[in-house]
């Protein structure tokens, strides 16, 4: 059964004339899928809803932010009650130092933060702080994670880069690329090896903690708390890039749940519960480089917008909030990802498909391999084509995911138990499509 896209093909067409791919972010645009993306029209809790009619079970989210189901009462009434205050000031407001409360109570490493507008200019901004504070120049990122589009950080990225094929960008100078030293991820021995031959000119080392832009990865046993000493050995900053799996591999993130304070600490989309917000903290001592308080100059006309600072504490408040005879809502994410994910292991199997599944959290997603996937090496050895099929096959059933092996599926606490149980029969049949394309 193939989907009626018409009104999006005409759409993609016709954006195509105005913005650069058709889209304002690359990813958006399906064309590692080779089909036209829906046009979405609006969304409600788990469901999303394209402009040709179609209704799909969404588990992009966003891209991560709708964690507590897209347009939330609650959500929605703070916005709409904010804006009668006036949508943007410029000026310091109450509410910029109530969402700065509630992050540092859920990371304790966070002793001061800075809002800014996306993940791009948090890890941007924690980079050049890095810079200032230790006076080094070299940073180290690892082959496959992305850390949004900013000059340092485009080299050997994730996400859209990898889903392209084109890990580096035109753009970045080689003056800017040399000061960025790239080692595989989970690599125990590659990265000591750097620290111990360039540790003391390493202003920092930036991971994302739980890897979600060359698929979900999740460290090894032990990765991390290897970063922390090494790191702390050379005086390098370690900078733990949450964006995407703040909030979400438990509700204090990585931090959290592999029990690592990092020197600074990146957030983003849950934090602005889907508007944009981001923002970069760590150590006071650090933090306090950062202007007016040091020389560090950083600077956002929209930074701390007072809409967004209300959708960030709305949704981080539910996130938080017990109630009586439940689990917490972190677990109730966990449980559900874990449901989705064991379901999707079992129906492999018994349409003798190999995958790989990994989870952390609520974050997760699949490879079609037999290999262990550790790294970007070894995501990339997957079997892209029989992902395509996949992809395509959930698509028509009504399951909305990320148009790339290279990026992560989220869970929201709008998923029903009927909605799992209907991702798990849409996937058995997706991948007895797969199975069927290799005959
Ligand atoms: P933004 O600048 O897109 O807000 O955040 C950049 C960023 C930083 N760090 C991590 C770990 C991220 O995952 C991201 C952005 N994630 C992508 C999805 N892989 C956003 C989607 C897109 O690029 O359209």
């Amino acid at each position: 059964m193939s989907l009626n896209l018409s009104k999006s093909e005409a759409a993609f067409e016709a954006a195509k004339e105005l913005m650069p791919g058709g889209v304002n972010s690359p990813v958006r645009s399906y064309r590692s899928m080779g089909s036209t993306p829906p046009f979405i029209a609006r969304a409600k809790g788990s469901r999303i809803y394209d402009i040709d009619g179609n209704e799909y079970i969404d588990y992009v989210g966003s891209w991560g932010p709708m964690v507590v189901g897209h347009a939330h009462p609650e959500v929605v009434q703070a916005i709409q009650e904010a804006a009668t205050r006036g949508t943007s000031y410029g000026a310091p407001t109450l509410i910029e130092s109530e969402l700065a409360e509630l992050v540092m109570k859920i990371y304790p490493s966070v002793e001061r933060i800075r809002m800014v507008n996306s993940g791009t200019e948090a890890t941007m901004s924690a980079l050049r702080l890095a810079r200032g504070y230790t006076g080094r120049e070299k940073i180290v990122k690892f082959i496959g994670c992305y850390h949004g589009h900013s000059d340092s950080l485009l080299v050997k990225a994730g996400s859209g880069l990898a889903t392209f094929g084109v890990p580096d960008s035109p753009g970045v100078t080689a003056g800017v690329a040399k000061d960025t030293i790239t080692v595989p991820y989970n690599d125990v021995e590659a990265i000591t090896k750097v620290m111990e031959e360039q540790g003391d000119a390493i202003a920092a080392v930036i991971i994302e903690p739980v890897a979600g832009n060359m698929g979900c990865i999740p460290p090894k046993q032990g990765y991390l708390q290897k970063l922390r000493e090494l790191t702390q050995q050379h005086g390098a900053l370690l900078i733990f890039d949450e964006v995407m799996c703040g909030f979400r591999a438990s509700l204090g993130g990585a931090a959290s749940a592999y029990g690592i304070r990092a020197d600074i600490t990146c957030l983003g989309k849950i934090i602005g519960g889907g508007l944009p917000v981001a923002a970069y903290g760590g150590k006071a001592e650090i933090m306090d480089c950062v202007s007016p308080a040091g020389p560090v100059y950083q600077a956002g006309t929209l930074s701390g917008n007072p809409l967004a600072m209300t959708a960030g504490i709305t949704t981080l408040s539910i996130l938080m909030r017990e109630e009586e005879g439940q689990p917490d809502k972190s677990r109730q994410l966990t449980l559900k990802t874990k449901d989705v994910v064991m379901g999707w292991t079992a129906a492999a199997k018994e349409a003798g498909v190999k995958i790989q599944a990994h989870q952390a959290g609520s974050m997760f997603g699949i490879f079609f391999a037999e290999h262990e996937v550790c790294d970007y090496e070894t995501a990339a050895a997957a079997d892209q084509e029989a992902f395509k099929i996949w992809f395509h096959a959930m698509l028509e059933q009504g399951i909305y995911l990320a148009p790339s092996q290279f990026e992560t599926i989220f869970m929201s606490l709008a998923h029903s138990d009927e909605d799992i149980e209907k991702t798990i029969a849409a996937a058995g049949a997706a991948f007895r499509k797969v199975r069927e394309s290799r005959r």
